[in-house]
């Protein structure tokens, strides 16, 4: 019992891992004060990555309640991103980590941009009322935007090849050394691989989990 719910765990925890993907979100494509796409639709463990382009624009989580103020609890919080042109040298990577609606905005008040729409919306209830469009509208009555006084709840990783941060490594640069010593040393492949959070660093430990499940049986 207690090894067929590990092995179960197990194959769940690949399954998931497998199928997590990375949602490119525009901030300010065209000069336009929007977020490209703006109603996404995301899985556990998905990742936005934000990819900023002219002027100086950022990306907050916000309450459906409190539009263009940040997230009473959690949330994220990029930094503004001044770019002079093309796409700027860091994206702002944040994980999905339930299917709950959450809503993000723009907090540069130069030029009103959450007032005037640059909002967005995961997981959108569209059935209820907290819709982006009625997040949208009410932010038109805001005064100003606000945000809050530090970058937090994601990472910034450099555009180029060469992440700044180990655990939003990207699976192309991803390096992997093959060992066939497991660390219980009952013979299962292990890769270890630098770059935590790599599909191939979670499926040498779902293969020792599957270990140790048939050592349980
Ligand atoms: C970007 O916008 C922020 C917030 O308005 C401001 O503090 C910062 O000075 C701006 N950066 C540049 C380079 O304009
Ligand atoms: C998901 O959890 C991580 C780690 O706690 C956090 O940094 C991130 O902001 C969370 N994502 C969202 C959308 O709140
Ligand atoms: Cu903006």
């Amino acid at each position: 019992m207690r090894a067929t719910s590990l092995a179960s765990a197990a194959i769940v925890a690949l399954a998931s891992q497998a199928s997590a993907e990375t949602i490119k979100v525009d901030v300010g494509p065209n000069g336009q004060f929007a977020f490209k796409p703006n109603n996404i639709k995301a899985r556990i463990g998905d990742v936005l990555s934000f990819n900023f382009h002219p002027l100086n624009h950022s990306v907050v989580m916000g309450d459906f309640a409190n539009p263009c103020a940040p997230a009473k609890t959690g949330g994220f919080f990029s930094g503004f991103m001044p770019v002079s042109s093309g796409v700027g040298s860091q994206t702002f990577e944040v994980t999905v980590n339930n299917t709950d609606p959450f809503f993000f905005y723009c907090a540069q008040n130069t030029f009103s941009h959450c007032i005037s729409g640059m909002s967005g919306v995961v997981n959108e209830d569209s059935s209820g009322k907290n819709t982006l469009d009625a997040y949208q509208s009410a932010a038109q009555n805001v005064k100003s935007a606000s945000n809050p006084d530090n970058v937090f709840g994601g990472r910034l990783v450099s555009s180029d090849t060469s992440p700044t941060s180990t655990s939003a490594a990207p699976a192309s640069t991803t390096s992997c050394t093959t060992s066939n010593k497991a660390p219980n040393g009952n013979g299962y492949k292990r890769d270890t691989c630098s770059g935590a959070g790599s599909v191939q660093a979670s499926f040498g430990i779902v293969a020792a989990a599957l270990g140790m499940a048939m050592l349980l049986s």
